[in-house]
Formats: structure tokens, C-alpha cells, sequence
């Protein structure tokens, strides 16, 4: 198993909570790629130091850190600059990964679907081509030997002919993504057109519940996992047992701190079709300590892709495990406090969802003479029958369903 230390610095503008709380998350997210996290190395410092992120001084300390714990590799807490990075590793003897580059390792090993594979290798070429850049400034006149050498025409180097290898494969990537998207929106157009306009997404912070709660609202099979990102792609389903209005569910990618701008980027196709939704149901794992940041970073992602106006449903998840509820309540008018593990809590997040949609339905008195029995499957199917009794000559029937339908049967059956 790989060993890592867990590094950062912390500035002044950063309190221990958040600062711990950043660095807890980061031990998730080694852990996820299924590093061993052995140490956590910090320094306190007013700037990361140019030429290596840490100082000096601590560039010795983690030196001998590493080699007393035999660790293969050092994951620092920030985005940091390629030649940062690569000093770094070169004074202390071990690989080093930023932030930004475990999530993105973590983005290309759970991308299953071609469009998120080809979403997320643009993402990481786009953040390798600088890397490559440094590579080959610090490699220097060797490599330019070597590329007079090596048959290559118009003397260019090895890192001007990896930087158009990567810029030629990212505009192949786009271009193929862009013929997806329009096979994705073909398909989506026709989903919506067989099934109704009503569209909730389910959004929030890596980790939240998103995916348990939509196999509990759609009795689906999404993966669960308690891992960071264990959802890449948005997937798209009914409300189960059906509803009127028919509700369709989303779930999609999670947010994290510091979400690297190329995946903001290249994950804004997939959040569209998400976006596209009338409601967003932003949920929370209320038993995080840290549950306020995640909420926070959350509506920046949103209102970075364009959706600060969606109306949002806050959803406090995991209330089983922590949290208080009271405050909760108190604080965010409105809101749900539940837990996917309780069937009573998940029928109330359905009730929630459907009110929102109900707003928009009408209701009506429909007249269904005994003669006219075999409409009683399509005034089931198409409305919510709230009162039914029987008289003589048929049936009295209130009705609630979308006006469309509503004014078809009242045509028909209206008193
Ligand atoms: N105790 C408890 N655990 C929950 C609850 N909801 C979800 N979990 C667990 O939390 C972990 C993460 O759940 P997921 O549904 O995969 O989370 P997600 O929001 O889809 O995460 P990403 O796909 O990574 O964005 C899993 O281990 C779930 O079993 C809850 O209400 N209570
Ligand atoms: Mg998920």
C-alpha cells in the first residue's frame, strides 16, 4: 500500500477548525485512492514559500519525516504551481500530488461512462500541460539534445511536441464530447416529451446521501458508496411508486472544496442536464461538523454553473448519525431534517418534492356515469383522485392533476 503524508501550510487567514477540517477531508480523499495516511506534516507560515511551498527550515523536517516513516509520497493540502511542486519533491525525496491532482486521480479511476471518461481526461491534460512545461524547462539543454537527435524535424523539443500532442488529443476530446452531448440532448428531449416536464435534481457535497436517497425515492440501483466522489454521472429516473405529477430525480456529481476548475468546467455538460430540473434538492449531511462550509461551497459551485435562481429544497441527511435538529429548523426555514435509513423520513422528503410540483396542478369535480366505467383507468392514471363517492348514476369525482389534463376530462366529464 502506498504510504502518503498528509502536508500543509496554514496562513493566516485560515482558523484551526477550517484548516483541521480541510485536512481531515484530504485524508478522505487519500483514502479513497486507497492510501495509507501515516503522518500529517503543518507549518503556519504568512505565504507558501516561492521556490517549494514549505520554508526552509521544514523542507529539512519533512525530509526526515519521510524517511523515518518510509513514505512514498507527500499530498499537499492547495493547488500549488508545477515548479513548487517539483522542488519540492526533489528536496524531500518523494513524489508529491496537490489537491487538485487527487481529485482529479480520484475523478479519472471512478469515471465509467465514455462522456465522463473523455469529460475528465480533458480535465487532466489540462492540468498536465503545464506540469509537462516545467518537466521540460527543468530537464533544459538535455532534452533539446536529445530531440536533435532523435529524428524530430524542425528542432523542436520533447515538451513543445508533448504540448501538442496534448493540445491536438483535447480537441479531439472536446469535439467528441460535443457529439455526445448532442446524441445526450436528442435522447433527454425525448425522455421529457414520454414523461413530463417535472424535474427535481439531487445535489450537494461529496458524500451527502445524494445517491441513497435516490434509491430510496426511486427504488433504482444507483451506486452507494462511502467514498468520495462515488458519482460521476447525473442519472435520471422516476419517482417510485409513481406520482402525480410524475416527478423525474437526478442525481449528480458531488461538490468538494476547491473543486478543480478544470473538472467546474468539464463537469458543467454533465450538471446541465441537472440543471435543466425545477427544483434543486441541495442535501446536506447534517451529522458533518463541518456540514456549514460543505453547504457554502455547495451554492458557490451552483452559482458558478448558472443556477442561483433554481428554488432550492434544503435537505439535512444523515439526522441518524448527528446533528441538531431543532437548530436546524431554526436556522433554515423550510428545510427537511431526515435520514435515508428511516422509510418514514424518505416518505416525507417525497411529500416535500411533490408539494413543490403540486403548486402548479388544478383541481376538479368530474361526474363519471356508470357507463363510462373504462375511464376510470385513465382518470387514475392521469390525476390524483383526492374523494370519490358513489351516487346513482355514476360517480363523483374530485380530481387534481396538471391543467392540461384537468381541462381534458373536465370536457368530458365536468359537472
Ligand atoms: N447513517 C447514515 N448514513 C447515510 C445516510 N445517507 C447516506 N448514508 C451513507 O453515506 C455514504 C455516502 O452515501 P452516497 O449516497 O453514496 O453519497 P453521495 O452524496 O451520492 O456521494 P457522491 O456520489 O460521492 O457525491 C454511504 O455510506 C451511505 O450509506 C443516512 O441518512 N444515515
Ligand atoms: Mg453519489
Amino acid at each position: 500500500m502506498t504510504k502518503a503524508i498528509v502536508a500543509a501550510v496554514q496562513l493566516p487567514k485560515t482558523s484551526d477548525a477550517e484548516f483541521e477540517a480541510s485536512l481531515a477531508e484530504l485524508r478522505q480523499l487519500a483514502k479513497t485512492l486507497g492510501f495509507d495516511v501515516v503522518a500529517t506534516f503543518t507549518q503556519k507560515r504568512d505565504g507558501f514559500e516561492k521556490a517549494a511551498y514549505f520554508g526552509t527550515g521544514k523542507r529539512e523536517e519533512l525530509k526526515e519525516q519521510i524517511q523515518e516513516t518510509g513514505a512514498d509520497l507527500v499530498l499537499i493540502d492547495h493547488e500549488i504551481s508545477p515548479s513548487q511542486a517539483f522542488n519540492l519533491a526533489k528536496e524531500v525525496g518523494a513524489e508529491v500530488m496537490d489537491r487538485t491532482m487527487v481529485i482529479l486521480e480520484i475523478f479519472h479511476r471512478h469515471a465509467a461512462s465514455r462522456f465522463a471518461r473523455a469529460q475528465v481526461e480533458i480535465a487532466r491534460l489540462g492540468y498536465m500541460a503545464p506540469r509537462l512545461r516545467e518537466a521540460a524547462k527543468q530537464a533544459g539543454p538535455k532534452d533539446r539534445a536529445r530531440s536533435g537527435t532523435g529524428g524530430r524535424s524542425g528542432g523542436e523539443s520533447h515538451g513543445e511536441l508533448d504540448r501538442r500532442k496534448i493540445r491536438d488529443r483535447m480537441a479531439e476530446l472536446q469535439k467528441e464530447l460535443e457529439a455526445m452531448g448532442a446524441e445526450r440532448r436528442t435522447q433527454r428531449a425525448r425522455r421529457q416529451e414520454r414523461q413530463g416536464l417535472a424535474r427535481v435534481a439531487l445535489v450537494g457535497y461529496t458524500n451527502a446521501g445524494k445517491s441513497t436517497l435516490m434509491r430510496a425515492l426511486t427504488g433504482s440501483e444507483v451506486l452507494v458508496a462511502n467514498k468520495l466522489f462515488a458519482t460521476l454521472d447525473t442519472t435520471v429516473r422516476a419517482l417510485h411508486p409513481e406520482s402525480i405529477p410524475r416527478v423525474l430525480v437526478s442525481d449528480t456529481v458531488g461538490f468538494i472544496k476547491n473543486l478543480p476548475h478544470g473538472l467546474v468546467a468539464s463537469f458543467k455538460s454533465t450538471l446541465d442536464e441537472a440543471l435543466e430540473a425545477s427544483l434543486l434538492a441541495h442535501v446536506v449531511d447534517a451529522s458533518d461538523p463541518g456540514f456549514e462550509r460543505q453547504l457554502a461551497v455547495t451554492d458557490e459551485v451552483l452559482d458558478e454553473i448558472g443556477a442561483k435562481d433554481v428554488p432550492r429544497l434544503l435537505v439535512f441527511n444523515k439526522i441518524d448519525r448527528g446533528g441538531d435538529e431543532k437548530k436546524l429548523r431554526r436556522k433554515y426555514k423550510g428545510c427537511v431534517v431526515m435520514s435515508a435509513r428511516r422509510p418514514d423520513d424518505v416518505a416525507k422528503l417525497r411529500e416535500a418534492i411533490l408539494a413543490f410540483f403540486r403548486k402548479g396542478l388544478v383541481e376538479a369535480e368530474l361526474f363519471l356515469p356508470w357507463s363510462e366505467q373504462k375511464m376510470r383507468g385513465e382518470i387514475f392514471g392521469t390525476c390524483e383522485v383526492l374523494d370519490e363517492r358513489a351516487g346513482d348514476e355514476g360517480a363523483l369525482l374530485r380530481v387534481r392533476g396538471e391543467p392540461e389534463a384537468v381541462q381534458r376530462l373536465r370536457a368530458q366529464f365536468g359537472k
